[in-house]
């Protein structure tokens, strides 16, 4: 028998190219891969995260190439714990953020009330100060925090999955809480 006592599904989901298997990667093996291949359909990948000593099995769900899936949507998000929606804090990519309503549509509608963690990610990609402060930024921290509390989501991380920030931090916030829901 496992001496695992538990395991968690969680699905990564955001527009194509929002960095979503880049995510994954660096937080289950720490490195960042700049021409990785993109496969059809949906793909995962299997980490052990330890949390105070105990140790919890996850399994990462993105998908890949195809984001419009209605036909495979049950499939993917059958079973899930938790889920990160991602977008791109990448001034051009705006329409990712814009987006997010409907990937968190999605979640809700085949999940119901499951934690869910925002990525906003690229950050190394803008300028970290005018985005915190400044108000104009539609992606702003004020704007961004505020839709997160509006939408029932547990919280917001920047993150890039270049450089690393936020990565560990936020993929592990899911954990716990996905940890205290299944003993509490
Ligand atoms: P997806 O799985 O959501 O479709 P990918 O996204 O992980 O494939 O990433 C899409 C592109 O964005 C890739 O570039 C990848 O290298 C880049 N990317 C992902 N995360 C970051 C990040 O945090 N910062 C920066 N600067 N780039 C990132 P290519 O050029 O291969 O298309
Ligand atoms: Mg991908």
């Amino acid at each position: 028998m496992s001496d695992k006592a538990f395991g968690f599904k969680i699905v990564v989901v955001g527009d194509a190219a929002v960095g979503k298997t880049s995510l994954i990667k660096r937080y289950t093996t720490n490195t960042f891969e700049k021409d990785y291949i993109s496969t059809l359909g949906m793909q995962f990948s299997r980490y052990e995260e330890t949390l105070s000593g105990i140790m919890v099995e996850l399994f990462l769900w993105d998908l890949a190439g195809q984001e419009s899936f209605a036909t495979l949507r049950d499939r993917f998000y059958k079973g899930s714990s938790g889920a990160i929606v991602v977008f791109s804090l990448a001034p051009e990519e705006i329409e990712t953020y814009r987006n997010i309503i409907k990937w968190l549509s999605h979640v809700k509608d085949a999940c119901g009330n499951i934690p869910i963690i925002l990525f906003g990610n690229k950050a190394d990609l803008v300028d970290q100060n005018a985005i915190s402060t400044s108000p104009d930024y539609e992606t702003s921290d004020v704007h961004v925090q505020k839709f997160a509390q509006d939408h029932n989501i547990s919280e917001y991380f920047r993150t890039s999955a270049l450089t690393g920030q936020g990565v560990k931090e936020g993929f592990q916030t899911l954990v716990k809480k996905l940890y205290h829901r299944a003993t509490f």
